[in-house]
């Protein structure tokens, strides 16, 4: 008895316990079967990318009907039967001023709402923590550089979703570890690749990044709401290219300190810099 004590121990100590940190956490950033548009927000910068996405959708939409009515007046008002006499003029100065400097206005306004979203995405803030992300053949690492820990993470298989808190249908999104953030935090990730392209993505955040071998580059977020975020690798990267997601934890501030003096303990050390031996 006291022998199955020890080894149900000695494996508890084995359990990767970090990564159960999604208890009572309420899984938001997922793919919905059948259905299109966006996943919920959960960051300023997505909220502004969703508002965006409407805005030109109404203009999209206007330039469609207006261009199609064009053609189809034009279909029946001058086909070869009801017009059959052709007029012979090859240019009509005013109209095609208006076709140059009407698209050229639509342009300059969808611009103007654009441009400032894109400065937002790309002038990283002051982080609060920040966490470097490697992209691998075909896994991620992550590195919280603040405390100087690592850790990688690993798609988790079909059989071991449940082992892990998850459903069977988070197969393909759930991963061993996960990043973990405190909620209303700004999180700078520092994104690169070991191999080859990668791209880190959290879609409810409204962020993307390229991981580019010999790169650094940046993204940064701060999610409103806590929960459980899955992103999956968005750059072709080789034959398990849809087998390396991406799993991200929103916590409360305690439970994030709690999982970060865990995650220390567990993970801290890694990855370990060059040292040459001591002589003694
Ligand atoms: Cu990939």
């Amino acid at each position: 008895m006291r022998l199955l004590t020890k080894m149900l121990a000695a494996l508890a100590l084995m359990l990767p316990l970090p990564a159960f940190a999604q208890e009572g956490l309420e899984i938001i950033g997922r793919p919905t079967d059948g259905a299109y548009g966006f996943q919920p927000a959960a960051t300023e910068l997505a909220r502004d990318l969703h508002w965006l996405d409407s805005m030109v959708l109404v203009i999209i939409t206007f330039i469609t009907l207006f261009v199609s009515a064009l053609m189809v007046y034009i279909m029946v008002r001058y086909n070869s039967k009801t017009n059959k006499t052709p007029a012979t003029f090859t240019h009509n100065s005013p109209l095609e001023v208006a076709w140059t400097i009407v698209p050229i206005v639509i342009l300059v306004f969808i611009g103007s709402f654009s441009l400032p979203v894109l400065f937002k995405q790309q002038e990283i803030p002051e982080a609060d923590i920040t966490i470097k992300v490697t992209g691998y053949q075909w896994y991620w690492g992550y590195e919280y550089v603040d405390h100087e820990f690592a850790f990688d993470s690993f798609m988790l298989p079909r059989e071991e979703l449940a082992d892990y808190g998850y459903n069977d249908d988070e197969y393909l999104l759930a991963t061993d570890t996960a990043v973990v953030v405190p909620v209303g935090k700004t999180v700078v990730m520092q994104v690169t690749g070991a191999d080859v392209i990668h791209s880190w993505t959290i879609p409810a955040f409204g962020v993307k990044q390229d991981a580019v071998p010999g790169r650094l580059a940046e993204l940064w977020f701060n999610a409103e709401k806590e929960g459980v975020y899955f992103g999956q690798c968005s750059e072709l990267c080789g034959k398990d290219h849809a087998y390396m997601p991406i799993t991200v934890k929103v916590v409360s501030e305690e439970e994030y300190q709690k999982w970060l003096d865990g995650a220390i303990e567990e993970y801290a050390g890694l990855p370990q810099p060059y040292q040459v031996a001591s002589a003694n």
